[in-house]
Order: C-alpha cells, then sequence, then structure tokens
C-alpha cells in the first residue's frame, strides 16, 4: 500500500498520518553507549562487575573511546531522527593514569563533548557504582562503612558536575540516573539501616549546587540482582519515596520487576505524581537479562503509555546489553523498534476508544483496539524513514553487516 493509500485510510478512522511523522521526527531516544562493549568502559580490562553482567562473546566490540564513538555514529545513521547518548561515568577518556571515580571531572569527558556537538547529539549521563575496587559487600551508597559512603558520595558529586558540563556545553538539560546496586543475596537482619544510609549519601550527593534546569536527576529502582536476591537497598518503594520526597525524578526499568508486573501501567501513576517519567527501556527474559527490544506487547503498551501521557513529559533512554550478537546490529533494531512502537500508538485514534471505555463499551472497545493493530502502519514507517533519510526496511542490516566485514572483525 502507497503512504497515500494509507494516510486516506488512517484519516478515515480520524487519523493524521502527518502529524505522527512531525510527532515522531521531535523525539529524541538517548541511546547507550554500554551496548557497544558489554558495558566495559575505559578504565580496566575486567569488563563488567558487582552487580551488572553481560553474557555472550560476540567478536568485534569496541575497546578504545575511538571505535565506540565509530560504532554509535555508525548506529546513528541508520537510525531515522536526532537523538542523545548516554554515557556512564565508567567511560571516562583518560590520558596516562586512570583517574579514579571520586575524582572524574569534565577533563575526562571533554572528547565526548567535542564529538557530540560535531555531530549534533545531546548527552545524558551516570555515575558508575559498579565495576570497582570500592563496592565492598556488594554495598557502595549504603555501605556501613563510612570511608566506602564518602568515595562513592564524592563521585556523584563529580558525576553532578560532568552533566552539568555537558548542559551547558551541548546547550541541552542533561538527564543523570543514579543506578547502585546494593544489597544482600540473603535474609537481612537489618533492612532499615542500609536504607538510611543511602538516602543520607544521595542527600549529601544533591546538597551540591547543581543548575536544576540543566541537569536533571533521575533515580532508578530494582527488585533483586543475581546475587542479590534477598534484598535491595534501592527498591520501588524506597526509589518512590526518595525520589518524591526530594522532588527528583523516579526512573522505571522494564526489567526491574516482577516478571508478571505490567510496567506500563506504572507510567500514568508516575506521571501524576512526579510530572515527569524517566524510563529505561529494556526487555527481561525470565529474570533483568538486558535483551534487545522487540516490538512485543510490553513495548507496544509502553509506547501507548508514552504517547497518551505525551512524550515531551519522558526521558526515554534504552537499556539492555547483549554481548552474543552483532553489538551495532543491536543498537539500530533496537532504537528503531522503539520508535516503530511510538509511531503505531501515534496511529491509533486514542480518544475514540477513550469514548468507548467511558461509555462502558468493552465489546467494541476489544475489537476496534485488535482490528487497529493491523492497520497499514508500514507504509508510515517508510515514509518516515524516506524523509529521514534513511533506510525504510531491513536494508540497513546489509550496511551494518558490511561494517562488521570491513571495520569490526578487523580489531
Ligand atoms: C542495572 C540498571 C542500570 C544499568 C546501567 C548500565 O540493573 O538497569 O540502569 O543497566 O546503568
Ligand atoms: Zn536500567
Amino acid at each position: 500500500m502507497s503512504y497515500k493509500e494509507a494516510q486516506k485510510k488512517y484519516a478515515k478512522i480520524g487519523v493524521d498520518t502527518e502529524k505522527a511523522i512531525a510527532a515522531l521526527a521531535k523525539i529524541p531516544i538517548s541511546m547507550h553507549c554500554w551496548q557497544g562493549d558489554d558495558v566495559g568502559g575505559f578504565e580496566s580490562v575486567g569488563g563488567a562487575s558487582n552487580g551488572i553482567q553481560t553474557t555472550g562473546d560476540y567478536p568485534g566490540k569496541a575497546t578504545t573511546p575511538e571505535q565506540l564513538m565509530a560504532d554509535i555514529k555508525f548506529a546513528m545513521d541508520l537510525i531515522p531522527g536526532k537523538h542523545r547518548v548516554n554515557l556512564h561515568a565508567c567511560y571516562g577518556i583518560h590520558t596516562g593514569k586512570v583517574v579514579d571515580r571520586d575524582k572524574l571531572g569534565p577533563e575526562q569527558f571533554k572528547p565526548w563533548v567535542d564529538w557530540a556537538k560535531k555531530n549534533g547529539y545531546g548527552l545524558d549521563f551516570n555515575p558508575t557504582f559498579f565495576s570497582h575496587r570500592n563496592v565492598v559487600d556488594g554495598l557502595t551508597l549504603s555501605s556501613p562503612d563510612p570511608k566506602i559512603r564518602a568515595f562513592w558520595v564524592k563521585h556523584g558529586i563529580q558525576c553532578l558536575k560532568i552533566a552539568e558540563y555537558f548542559a551547558k556545553e551541548l546547550k541541552s538539560p542533561c538527564a543523570i540516573n543514579f543506578w547502585a546496586p546494593d544489597g544482600y543475596k540473603d535474609e537481612p537482619s537489618d533492612r532499615l539501616g542500609p536504607r538510611q544510609r543511602m538516602a543520607d549519601s544521595l542527600d549529601k550527593i544533591f546538597k551540591t549546587k547543581y543548575d536544576k534546569k540543566m541537569v536533571v536527576p533521575t533515580f532508578e529502582s530494582k527488585l533483586f540482582g543475581i546475587g542479590v536476591e534477598s534484598y535491595t537497598v534501592g527498591s520501588h518503594e524506597f526509589v518512590m519515596g526518595y525520589a518524591q520526597s526530594r522532588k527528583i525524578l523516579a526512573l522505571l526499568d522494564m526489567g526491574h520487576f516482577h516478571i508478571s508486573e505490567n510496567v506500563a501501567d506504572k507510567i500514568s501513576s508516575f506521571l501524576m505524581f512526579f510530572g515527569k517519567v524517566a524510563f529505561h527501556i529494556s526487555r527481561p527474559v525470565r529474570w533483568d537479562s538486558d535483551h534487545v527490544i522487540r516490538q512485543n506487547d510490553d513495548l507496544r503498551a509502553a509506547a501507548q503509555e508514552i504517547v497518551k501521557m505525551g512524550p515531551e513529559n519522558f526521558i526515554i533512554a534504552l537499556d539492555y546489553f547483549d554481548a552474543s550478537i552483532c553489538r551495532v546490529a543491536a543498537w539500530v533494531l533496537g532504537m528503531r523498534n522503539m520508535q516503530k512502537e511510538l509511531l503505531k500508538a501515534m496511529l491509533v485514534p486514542n480518544a475514540q476508544l477513550k469514548a468507548l471505555q467511558d461509555a462502558g463499551e468493552f465489546t467494541a472497545q476489544l475489537v476496534l483496539q485488535e482490528e487497529y493493530k493491523n492497520y497499514p502502519f508500514e507504509a508510515v514507517w517508510d515514509e518516515f524513514c524516506a524523509r529521514m533519510g534513511v533506510p525504510a526496511g531491513e536494508e540497513w542490516f546489509k550496511t551494518v553487516q558490511k561494517y562488521e566485514k570491513d571495520v569490526l572483525l578487523k580489531r
């Protein structure tokens, strides 16, 4: 079906495809640098540890800043629209001796800023509370050892400075996400103490002066991790309470809940009480496995809520890392899948369906929700990609395969 025919078909149900295309072009997605090297970073060759793990050993991963930048740029060029890059503190660029986390500053991130400027990307940021010797007994900000807490507090403060540097240099607010792996493998005797200590550490971090318009702290909750099965300090309730009371944003990661929970259902409540919602788009398979996102029901449901609540009220960041497949393809596929689901959600006559719900017309609601799934979305997507100057269909993969052969596999 041609775009013109699809446009007419959608118009009949009150959907303006031109509006949808224009709206989608304005949604920036924060693409995570860490898919490019299995959350490795540039501090050591040890790889991800202390609360983060990747599986797979697909060849060709980026091991230097130049390689990672080249791979991100290659992926970005196959993704329609203008987007952001999400960096972690462990991706600082060190000349000579590695500067420890408590002493990091803008200096280690200047090459990233220069590169982002050149390519027109916004930058977001994350302190790295893992893959480090000062994660002691699995604890950072909640450690009973005041020296360990002080180290991580200093890290958080330095990261706020780096986020402010990004925002000012790139003239675009920087979201900085706090996630700490702290927790216990087995039943702790004290559940309160670690939470009090974590709150106190965070308060010390956020006491630093930072530009509240340009730096947007978010705080990510988690149910459990491998090795931290019985207790997570930054649980959902802890994060909600902390963020709400300190007037920062809470962040929802799709992999950080019980597997049967509907994460999309949480969005409207978050929006009501926080005004804005930060999101890690991920795909858990039986656990927080961080698989590449697919066009599945969970992603569809999240995208529908984002569209209905107003995409401008969201910080959409991807968070997955699959080391068993081509990492560049994983980026392109995930970014495009997110955009496809956002577009699909925009091509649904939401006002009409809402009216059916309010009128108690549940049969019609169900029938139409299903029928609309088969509308000619693809024609609109193809048109969007053509206007954005990127391949619409699977041809993008051929380009990645060539890059893989010519560049990645030669590393
Ligand atoms: C871990 C969290 C966190 C990390 C990134 C690398 O479970 O999801 O967001 O994935 O900070
Ligand atoms: Zn996450």
